[in-house]
């Protein structure tokens, strides 16, 4: 059996691999660690120099990408991807890679300036903007979200978990107050997930 092993913060971007984890029920080891590990666990530099999590090891596969972790793990495995000779692969390709990249990165910066950095170093002027700047890149799904269940059509896909965990991500920032109507019943919709709440679970049972 392939050893499987991810290296998680609480509530961190290595939740995706956690979730496609779970959805896929497979087995893996969860190494939990304190954030920021760079700071906190000094020693997983040594595996990891970059500090962040994720890390995902899976057999010869090292990989520090959440939503490609994800892309790729559903792709391995068979299941919640769209393949490249199905109608809506760009579209799939690119909704992954947009959790990340459009969504998620405005929401670190907000976090960064409101919540991590110590007062002296707080920066309102830039957790406003964005704000504000997470709230405008929302315009890709809430069309998409007004006549389908999941982004790619019927099925839950990685591209679901890529985008689904920026939006909680806002969620616990207080930002869902201003998602449109379909866009809050879609994060309703995940959460309610058995591998979402199983994910939940093991992160908090460490
Ligand atoms: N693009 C990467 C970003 C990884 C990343 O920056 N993770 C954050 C946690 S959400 C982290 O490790 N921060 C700690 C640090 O920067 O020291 C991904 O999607 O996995």
């Amino acid at each position: 059996m392939t050893a499987r092993v991810l290296y998680h913060c609480k509530q961190a971007r290595s939740f995706r691999v956690l979730w496609m984890l779970e959805e896929l029920g497979l087995d893996y080891e969860l190494h939990m660690l304190p954030f920021p590990p760079r700071v906190f666990a000094k020693d997983y530099l040594a595996i990891n120099p970059l500090g962040t999590i994720p890390l995902y090891i899976d057999g010869d596969a090292r990989m520090t990408e959440s939503s490609m972790i994800c892309h790729w793990l559903a792709t391995r495995h068979g299941k919640f991807h769209v393949a490249p000779d199905e109608p809506g692969h760009a579209q799939y390709l690119n909704f992954v890679s947009y959790g990340e990249a459009t969504l998620t990165f405005p929401l670190a910066v907000h976090f960064r300036y409101t919540s991590v950095e110590p007062e002296p170093r707080r920066i309102p002027q830039a957790a406003e903007d964005y704000k504000r700047f997470f709230m405008g890149r929302l315009k890709l799904i809430e069309p998409v979200l007004q006549d389908r269940q999941w982004l790619c059509g019927d099925g839950f896909t990685a591209a679901d978990i890529s985008v689904g965990y920026a939006l909680r991500f806002a969620s616990t920032l207080h930002l869902q107050d201003a998602f449109q109507p379909q866009v809050k019943s879609y994060l309703l919709r995940l959460e309610e997930r058995e591998g979402f709440r199983k994910a939940i679970a093991k992160e908090s049972n460490g």
